[in-house]
């Protein structure tokens, strides 16, 4: 299998984040890829590449397929902008957010707002502060999601379960159109769903997500969309809090294509974890116009991931592979979550080899 990677990715590199009220080392660090790497070299199933550095199609028009123009240009300028009014220069931290009821003298243009106040419009919480590289390591994670997807789309052969790895970082599940918060900052596979139904003749996708938290982003991204199946399972009542209720089934055009499929926290098991996802297989099979499958591959369901509460154990994460690979839809995955280290390798190297199977 193909492992697309860039080395830009690693520059987002922030010291700290708060969780739970602690200032803690970032979780989200730049060695997760290392291990990641490190963990599918010793298998000759993989052949790492790094992405196309010159994008042929303009990589801006397909952020722009997805985010607003102005939250791109919020990403790209902020870091300059804050430090230049004498804010911290390790990273742009949210200062107060804009709470619903702060917004009833309607939506000032936020060109001319401080920028101790833009976070509070386009970020959500406190895991996603913005360093001078951020923007760069941004760009790089959908430049590595769309050189895999585009190589899925051109060059694949004839096997019902044609696969590819984009190892992005950061991750991009929990951004919405203009909105970052969970350590993600650019949505690379909704960016990348647009980009196969927009460049590739697409008629629809599916988008499974694994990761043990609810997709808030590509959920909201698509919400109203009947051309992107989005499946979801994730520990209920666990971060992002707000998103991720069965009863959300989408929206106009877009009611009936988004399934949430939330799980017990403490209790979810890798029996309980397959049933679901057998589930969710069934949901984008009864969906014969879906002609490529995006998977949100988050390991955070570990048992020993520090900020997560599933029990899955790494004899599961090969059956999810495989339980995958049944949906015989040409797979991309893109990588999202998973923090605990000594196994973060292994458990996607488990999942991407369930899936050559
Ligand atoms: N107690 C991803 O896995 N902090 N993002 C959560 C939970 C943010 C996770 C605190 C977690 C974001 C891509
Ligand atoms: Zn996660």
């Amino acid at each position: 299998m193909r492992v697309y990677w860039h080395s830009d990715s690693l520059l987002h590199d922030p010291p700290h984040e708060i969780l739970s009220g602690r200032l803690v080392t970032y979780l989200e660090s730049p060695d997760r890829v290392k291990a990641i790497e490190g963990a599918l070299e010793q298998s000759d199933a993989f052949e790492v590449i790094a992405a196309e550095t010159d994008w042929p199609e303009d990589i801006k028009d397909c952020i722009l397929a997805v985010h607003s123009k102005e939250y791109v240009e919020y990403l790209e300028n902020i870091y300059s902008e804050w430090t230049a009014i004498g804010g911290d220069k390790s990273a742009v931290f949210p200062e107060t957010f804009q709470h619903r009821s702060m917004q009833s003298f309607g939506s000032r243009n936020t060109n001319s707002m401080s920028p101790l106040a833009k976070p509070g419009v386009y970020c959500f919480d406190l895991s996603c502060p913005i360093t001078s590289h951020t923007y760069r390591a941004a760009i790089a994670s959908v430049r590595i999601t769309l050189s895999a997807a585009r190589y899925l789309a051109t060059a694949r052969n004839g096997s019902p379960h044609f696969g590819v790895f984009a190892l992005a970082r950061p991750p991009g599940h929990h951004t919405q159109d203009a909105l970052c918060g969970g350590y993600c900052f650019l949505n690379n596979a909704a960016i990348a769903a647009k980009y196969l139904l927009e460049h590739h003749g697409s008629k629809c996708i599916a988008i499974l997500d694994i990761d043990y938290h609810h997709g808030n982003g590509t959920q909201q991204i698509f919400y109203h969309n009947p051309q992107v199946l989005y499946v979801s399972l994730h520990a209920d009542g666990d971060y992002p809090y707000f998103t991720g209720s069965s009863e959300e089934r989408g929206s106009g055009p877009g009611l009936g294509y988004n399934h949430n499929l939330p799980l017990p926290r403490q209790r979810t098991t890798d029996d309980l974890y397959c049933d679901t996802l057998r589930k969710a297989a069934d949901i984008i099979q009864d969906h014969a116009e879906v002609d490529y499958l995006v998977v949100s591959l988050g390991v955070d369901t570990y048992s020993e991931d520090p900020i997560c509460d599933f029990l899955l154990t790494q004899a599961c994460y090969p059956r999810v592979g495989e339980i995958v690979k049944s949906i015989e839809k040409p797979t991309l995955f893109v990588m999202e979550g998973g923090y605990h280290m000594e196994t973060l390798g292994e458990n996607v190297r488990g999942v991407l080899l369930g899936f050559e199977g």
